[in-house]
Formats: structure tokens, sequence, C-alpha cells
């Protein structure tokens, strides 16, 4: 798999044209999306990872094999400003979400914390557009014990909020573990019409 950086959209307006397929990214600053965007194309620091949340916030595309767009989108939820999506953020992400193009979201939760009423809503959003696939990041930080609990207990917050995803997977970017799983899913949405 190939993947090249295309460019980065601050305002609506820079979005570029609808050419092929879009899976996009989407999840809480520092969750690992830039991490798992490098895992899952087998490359380093192709999408930057740990950077500091800035007030500017843009929406990456990556070109995989030119055959489909992966599409990082900002971060939500910092603690530096006042309220947890800022407007730049909904101005950005809500023209993002026009695209016909979009045939899939992995949204992405540390496994360690609850989905929240603005994951919810935001999950619930995204599902009017196109499937989702859940990805549980950062779980090398659990015991092995502990892994199939924090599943159960994300599957059973969505059916409690009749949220249903194409599929949950339990990922560590760090250690390559359930990239995979997740690649096989995104090729399946991808070749999805
Ligand atoms: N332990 C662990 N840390 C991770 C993992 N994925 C990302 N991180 C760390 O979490 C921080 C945020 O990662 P990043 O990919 O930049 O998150 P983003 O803000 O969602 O794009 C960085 O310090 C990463 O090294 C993981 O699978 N395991
Ligand atoms: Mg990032």
């Amino acid at each position: 798999m190939e993947a090249s950086y295309i460019m980065s959209a601050y305002l609506p307006q820079q979005l570029p044209p609808e050419e092929k397929p879009e899976i996009a990214f989407i999840g809480r600053s520092n969750v690992g999306k830039s991490s798992f965007l490098n895992a899952l194309v087998n490359r380093k620091q192709l999408a930057f990872t740990g950077q500091k949340p800035g007030v500017t916030q843009m929406v990456n595309f990556f070109s995989v094999d030119s055959d489909f767009t992966l599409v990082d989108l900002p971060g939500y939820g910092y603690r530096q400003l006042p309220v947890a999506m800022s407007a730049q953020w909904q101005e950005l992400v809500t023209a993002y979400l026009q695209r016909s193009v979009i045939k899939g979201f992995f949204f992405l939760r540390d496994v360690r914390r609850e989905f929240d009423t603005t994951d919810i809503g935001l999950i619930k959003m995204l599902l009017e557009k196109a499937p989702i696939i859940i990805i549980l990041t950062k779980i090398d930080k659990l015991k092995q014990n502990e892994k199939q609990r924090f599943l159960n207990s994300a599957q059973q917050h969505l059916e409690r909020e009749g949220l249903v995803p194409k599929s949950v997977h339990l990922v560590s970017s760090l250690k390559k573990t359930g990239i995979s799983e997740a690649l096989d899913n995104l090729k399946a949405l991808v070749q999805s019409s």
C-alpha cells in the first residue's frame, strides 16, 4: 500500500474537489488518530503525531494507491477551549461532511474512557452519512484480562443508544495490534457502493 500526503484545508473553501472515495478519521484530540492512520498505511510520520493541539485546525488528505483518500479530521474536545467543539471545528467538519464521496468513518475513542454525550451525538450524526468503524485505541495500556471487559462495555453503551457500527476494534498503533483487521474493514468500506 502506497500512501502520500495530498493537502490540508484550514477553511471550508479550501476543501479539494471530490474525486476518489474517502474514509475519514474522527475523534478527540490526542486519541491516537494520526498514529492509527500511520499504522494502517505502515508509515512512521505520514500524518504528524503528538502535535500540540493548536487554535488553528485543519483537515489533512492522504492518497492511498491512487485508489482512495484517507482524511484526518481535526480533533475535538481540547481542554484549552471553553467549549468542547470550537466554532471553527464545527464549520470545517460540517462543510467536510457535505461531501458525497465519503464512504465511511473511523471513530476513535481511548479504550479506557467512556463515550460521553458529545461522542454519542457525533456518532449519531455521522451514521446518517455513512457506516462507522469504531476503534478503541491504546489497548497496550490495558492488562490482558481487562480488554474484553472494555470492549463489551463500549459495545453495550452503543447498543443502549441504538447505534449500530459496522464493527468495533481493539487497537494499539504502538504495538500494531488489531491493525490488519481494521484494514480489512477499511477496504470493504472503500469497495462498497
Ligand atoms: N500507548 C500508546 N500511545 C499511543 C498510541 N497511539 C497514539 N499514542 C500516543 O498518543 C499521543 C497522541 O497521538 P496522535 O496520534 O498524535 O493523536 P491525535 O491527536 O488523535 O492525532 C501521542 O503521544 C502518541 O504517541 C497507542 O496505540 N498506544
Ligand atoms: Mg493528529
